[in-house]
């Protein structure tokens, strides 16, 4: 079958709630993918985020090899030999005191969503279904209709409702809004500390630190959604690590599983997920004996073979390069890590898409958000002969 055949059949069956690029890849490995004719790209998307530890990972493979033969799910019903180990693992990584496993990343948001308002029920004193939690304007969250109830994106939301009540909009980047906005009835404020759809959006210095610092006065439960943020994306394991924080509720996803089975987690202080008793909450597959395994094995990888340091210093010299290429149709380079965006002036004569289209061309996989801006996302095992392949391919582009 050809490109065109795959194209046209997906076209027909599949709903067409994405728009990808014209490519079929059929192989990967670390930073490389292969099309089904046998051209090889060069991957600066990771799939949003859940690659960071390069495609196919061998030691995360074996692992997920080995366990399928052994045991793959329990449901929680029954113990299994993974998640014990598991959890202790993640809780000293990331300091946290209690963990609960999901799949999505969506899933761990609303889990989140669930346990503070129980906090709030039963611990803060809140009275019945007045919980408000407060989030930002250009949030990204996931895809379920509680998540999308409180999107500012219309084009994410328009049609979908009608949506769950209790959730607050305030500005990005802006404490004393947050400060403005909570009430007796705030159960928790919801944060990615780096917008990522929004186009990789950094907050101002110290934004993180007064936002601990205001939930903290004001007993409202900190939740950092760190499911693209974390696991080493922007130079730390933790974005919150930037401004030496600690969040009451920390989200991961994506990358705890190294791409390879969708695994996300809660992390969290004692007092919130404490709280839940049995047939609260739950799913069938979350902590699986075989998520379990591949998730230690992707954490382990993760620190082991320095992907955080690497992603700090190739993120580093990505971005001062990347500053570097003057060129009257750039208006912003900016990133934190590997966690990097490029944005257009809305006059020039290419698209993001278009950018993308044309880097596509030149064997580099990239992705637009919006209309502007043009976002570099490696896998954290990136070395810098390879970030200068992909410097080069960007400033021929600019010099078009
Ligand atoms: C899609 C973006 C990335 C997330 C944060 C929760 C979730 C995500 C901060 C939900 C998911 C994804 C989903 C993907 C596109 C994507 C994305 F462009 F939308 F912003 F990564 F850059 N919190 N992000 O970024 O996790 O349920 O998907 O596991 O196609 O929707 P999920």
């Amino acid at each position: 079958m050809e490109t065109r055949n795959y194209i046209h059949i997906e076209d027909k069956f599949g709903a067409h709630n994405y728009k990808p690029l014209d490519v079929v890849l059929s192989k990967g490995e670390g930073i490389w993918v292969w099309d089904i004719e046998g051209n090889r790209y060069m991957d600066c998307l990771s799939a949003y985020s859940a690659v960071n530890q390069g495609h196919c990972h061998p030691k995360i493979r074996k692992v997920l090899v080995e366990q399928s033969e052994k045991l793959t799910l329990t449901s929680r019903a029954f113990r299994n030999d993974q998640l014990a180990p598991f959890y202790e693992e993640i809780c000293s990584l990331t300091q946290s005191h209690k963990v609960l496993p999901m799949n999505s990343g969506a899933e761990a948001v609303e889990t989140a969503i669930k346990s503070v308002r129980k906090w709030g029920y039963e611990h803060k004193g809140v009275e019945k279904n007045q919980a408000e939690i407060i989030v930002c304007e250009e949030n990204f969250h996931g895809r379920t209709l509680a998540i999308v109830g409180f999107s500012t994106d219309d084009n994410a939301r328009k049609s979908f409702g009608p949506f769950a009540q209790g959730f607050k909009i305030i500005p990005f980047g802006d404490a004393k809004a947050l400060e403005a906005a909570i009430t007796p009835n705030t159960v928790a404020f919801m944060v990615e500390p780096i917008q990522g759809e929004a186009g990789v959006k950094i907050p101002p210095e110290g934004y993180l630190k007064e936002v601990r610092k205001i939930c903290t006065d004001n007993n409202v439960v900190l939740i950092l959604d760190e499911i693209q943020t974390g696991l080493g994306r922007t130079g730390k394991l933790l974005a919150e690590e930037h401004e030496g924080i600690q969040a009451d509720l920390t989200l991961i996803g994506k990358a705890l599983s190294g791409g390879f089975y969708p695994v996300s987690a809660v992390l969290s202080n004692e007092a919130v997920l404490g709280l839940l008793k049995p047939g609260q909450h739950g799913s069938t597959f979350g902590g699986n004996p075989l998520a379990c395994a591949v998730a230690r094995e992707a954490l382990k990888v993760l620190v082991e073979e320095g992907m955080v340091e690497n992603s700090e210093k190739m993120g580093a010299y990505f971005l001062s390069e990347l500053k570097k290429i003057n060129h009257p149709a750039i208006k912003e380079v900016r990133g934190r890590g590997l966690m990097i965006a490029l944005e257009l002036k809305e006059d020039f004569d290419l698209s993001a898409r278009q950018v993308c289209e044309q880097l596509m061309s030149m064997k580099i996989l990239c992705k637009e958000t919006h209309t502007y801006t043009i976002r570099f996302a490696p896998p954290l095992i990136i070395k810098k002969d390879e970030v200068d392949f992909v410097l080069d391919k960007i400033r021929r582009v600019f010099e078009a």
